[in-house]
């Protein structure tokens, strides 16, 4: 049985990825990892071990001690808190992916790690980006996500490393939440119109972006790790998509089921630069023929889900 060790694994995307895999793979073959115990999640993700990935030491004497076959490497800081802070985020996001490719090389271990819409920029054609585009992001987040891309496909040609990823779009779900990413108006939103029947929006209506639920993005991870490597010609990183969203479009689809919901906008100039230098939405017709990437959430079910399961979590 494949086991693997999970960088990042009490945020968004950790949180529910290793329960996923530990239905797949056992749960002593899943290794949770983050920098800090988070006492209730550390205990409901056990194995749990604090790894600060900057530290290269402990995260190979960790991959070698569990004799894992795969890491998956999570650990990064999101846009928004990248661009208020770019040096701490060129350390963690590239000290921590190198680390992890060196761990992969030594112990000739598989690599997942994912990269974004965000290595995308303004020069990047607008509506269904393609595979292979024109990549000049205006943000440090952006920078690194590229960085990362381009070191992934060097591991992989220069060591045979076999490193794997995608370009993430905007993740929605309501176990853990996003931490300083310009697309988390989109899971604020939920909760907003459970909690208060109102929200306000950082982002501008008419403001596209890609988004995702979870369950498509966790599905997207595990099958690209599974895939044929004779099949994959593009590596590092495979866009993925599923709808592109922008405020009034979610808004008008929780008034289905919540009809006196407001919306209001304060905006954040800093986030809606970001979010204006991203693609309105991306082509994930490569993922689609090399591994078969299929998302089965559109608005609609996205939506009727995510109310259900923020009102059951109230209760
Ligand atoms: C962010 O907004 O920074 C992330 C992303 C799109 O990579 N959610």
């Amino acid at each position: 049985m494949k086991k693997i060790l999970v960088t990042g694994a009490l945020g968004q995307i950790g949180t529910e990825l290793v329960m996923l895999l530990r239905d797949l793979y056992g749960k002593d073959n899943v290794i949770a990892t983050d920098i800090r115990r988070n006492e209730t999640m550390a205990a409901v993700l056990e194995p749990f071990e604090i790894l600060d990935v900057t530290d290269g030491e402990n995260m190979y004497q960790l991959a070698k001690r569990y004799k894992v076959d795969a890491i998956i490497h999570l650990a990064a800081m999101l846009s928004a808190t990248a661009e208020k802070n770019p040096l701490a985020a060129w350390h963690l996001n590239m000290g921590g992916l190198i680390n992890a490719l060196e761990t992969a090389k030594e112990l000739g271990i598989q690599l997942f790690t994912p990269s974004s819409i965000g290595a995308f920029g303004p020069s990047t054609p607008k509506d269904k980006a393609p595979q292979a585009t024109i990549q000049r992001p205006t943000t440090m987040y952006g920078v690194n996500k590229v960085a990362g891309e381009l070191l992934c496909d060097y591991y992989f040609a220069k060591y045979g490393v076999d490193t794997r990823g995608v370009r993430f779009p905007g993740l929605i779900s309501c176990i853990a939440p996003p931490g300083g990413g310009t697309t988390d108006y989109a899971v604020e939103i939920y909760h907003a119109a459970i909690e208060r029947g109102r929200y306000e929006s950082f982002i501008e209506k008419g403001t596209y972006m890609d988004m995702m639920y979870m369950p498509d993005a966790l599905q997207g991870v595990v099958q690209l790790m599974e895939a044929d490597p004779k099949r994959l010609k593009h590596r590092n990183a495979y866009n993925i998509a599923a709808m592109s969203l922008e405020p009034e479009g979610i808004a008008a689809e929780i008034r289905k089921h919540i009809p006196t919901f407001v919306l209001d906008y304060k905006i954040d100039p800093a986030r809606q630069a970001i979010a204006d230098s991203w693609p309105n939405s991306i082509d994930d017709s490569t993922a689609r023929e090399e591994w078969g990437f299929h998302a089965k959430y559109d608005l609609e079910n996205m939506t009727a889900d995510m109310l259900k399961k923020i009102r059951g979590k109230a209760k």
